[in-house]
């Protein structure tokens, strides 16, 4: 079986039970001028996963593994956002130099050019943090008889965080790669990644992506 150098034991995976999860790789996030760093954020701190995250999807894309994307964002008449998130995210469905922010069907809530979907990959619109929360998530990994994870995107402590600990919950076994996952703040990467292979792995392993590419092009 395919096996990984990992924290805080070696990851194996089955080539036919594994999907990517690429969590929000939206322009709102990552675009200089954007949302993200409208709000004080520096984005290059999530722009380094570009390059490693890119690599990864070309090694990917070459096996018949499954793609799901993700994009945090809401209907443009903000049903499915709850008062409460709007209340500590006025700037939500704001006009921002991409358009509406984190509204669907906008400009800045799409994903970045450099990853963009290729027509077979899925992708999952969700209005919170987590991947399985209001999504069908669940059942597309059911359908597709997946059992275990590699999670990247962004950010670290947050919707990928939250994600990890939804699929931990369902059974599912998560590896995070530590290239390919980012935080405006570096001591919360630094202790996310740490949260999730403390304990003899409480939430799932810690990898970097080019241990990971060499085992998938075997
Ligand atoms: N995708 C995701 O993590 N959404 C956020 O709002 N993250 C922040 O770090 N703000």
């Amino acid at each position: 079986m395919p096996t990984v150098d990992a924290k805080p034991t070696p990851f194996e995976f089955d080539l036919d039970t594994t999907a990517l999860l690429v969590i929000d790789m939206q322009r709102d996030f990552l675009l200089p001028g954007g949302f993200g760093e409208s709000l004080g954020n520096d984005v290059a701190q999530l722009r380094r996963t570009i390059g490693p995250l890119g690599e990864l999807l070309k090694a990917w894309r070459a096996t018949n593994m499954p793609i799901i994307h993700t994009r945090e964002g809401h209907k443009p008449d903000l049903s499915d956002c709850p008062p409460a998130k709007l209340k500590r995210g006025p700037m939500i469905g704001q006009t921002g130099n991409f358009g509406r922010i984190l509204i669907q069907g906008e400009y800045g809530h799409d994903i970045i050019d450099e990853l963009q979907p290729l027509p077979n990959e899925t992708v999952v619109d969700k209005p919170g943090k987590g991947a399985f929360y209001a999504t069908d998530l669940q059942e597309i990994l059911e359908k597709s008889n997946t059992k275990s994870l590699v999670v990247t995107g962004v950010t670290t402590e947050v919707c990928v965080h939250t994600t990890v600990r939804e699929a931990n919950d369902r059974g599912y076994e998560c590896l995070v790669l530590a290239d390919c996952v980012g935080s405006y703040f570096p001591e919360f990467q630094q202790a996310g990644l740490r949260m999730i292979a403390a304990q003899g792995g409480i939430f799932g392993w810690v990898a970097e992506s080019p241990a990971l590419i060499e085992e998938i092009a075997r």
